[in-house]
């Protein structure tokens, strides 16, 4: 089977907010008082805010109120929405932009399958609002990955079956929520060792591999 289309996870993939949500975590657990360190961060790639903040509250002995979870969640994402104030195109990583092109060149569709409910804002700021054939994101989705939700309603919006699909991940949990959803997977960065992925790179900056997985 061929791959007609590629569905890029945003946060990690496309452009390097990772840091911001650690740094918007950390401030935020510090404030109430809970540890928080990145070997914990690192649980937290692809996974849903509230998701995170339960992983989060793992170290902690208090019990919260559902009141209490929603003030944490919400200052966590208003600390980050101030860092994101920072971001420009110089914040998408390396290999993107010329991996885009070629796949646009080639017909190959394009989507983001992102479990951040900040997707289209983070798009607008490094200037990809209009770039990709469709968008699908946090807020549209009932359950984050590694359930497959997000990327098979993107293969959905572009018309395209699962298996003719390429996720592009860097979260362990989206490798998951890939091959769930009967997908093939790319595994970058954080994910490339992770050895249930279909291929594995450590970054977007060599063309050659997606010549060869794409078979173009
Ligand atoms: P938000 P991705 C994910 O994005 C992040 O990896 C994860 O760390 C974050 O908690 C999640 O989005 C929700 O983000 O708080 O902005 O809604 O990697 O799926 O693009
Ligand atoms: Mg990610």
């Amino acid at each position: 089977m061929s791959i007609k289309a590629v569905i890029f996870d945003l946060d990690g993939v496309v452009v390097s907010t990772d840091e911001y949500h650690y740094r918007a975590w950390k401030k935020m657990a510090d404030e109430e008082g809970v540890y928080f360190d990145r070997s914990i961060n690192e649980r937290l790639r692809g996974i849903s805010r509230t998701e995170s903040l339960e992983i989060i509250l793992e170290k902690s002995n208090k019990k919260y109120s559902s009141d209490e979870k929603l003030k944490m969640t919400e200052k966590k994402n208003n600390i980050y929405k101030q860092l994101l104030n920072e971001l420009t195109s110089n914040d998408i990583l390396d290999g993107v932009i010329d991996l885009l092109i070629y796949l646009k060149e080639h017909n190959i569709k394009i989507a983001i399958g992102s479990s951040s409910k900040n997707t289209k804002m983070i798009l607008s700021k490094i200037g990809l609002e209009n770039y990709f054939d469709k968008v699908a994101d946090g807020n549209e989705i009932k359950n984050s990955k590694p359930d497959p939700e997000v990327f098979l309603l993107a293969a959905n919006k572009l018309g395209i079956k699962a298996e003719e699909c390429l996720i592009v991940e860097d979260a362990d949990s989206g490798v998951e929520a890939a091959l769930a959803g009967n997908m093939k997977v790319l595994a970058v960065g954080s994910a490339s060792n992770n050895i249930k992925a279909d291929y594995r790179i450590k970054t977007l900056e060599n063309l050659n591999v997606f010549k060869k997985i794409m078979k173009i």
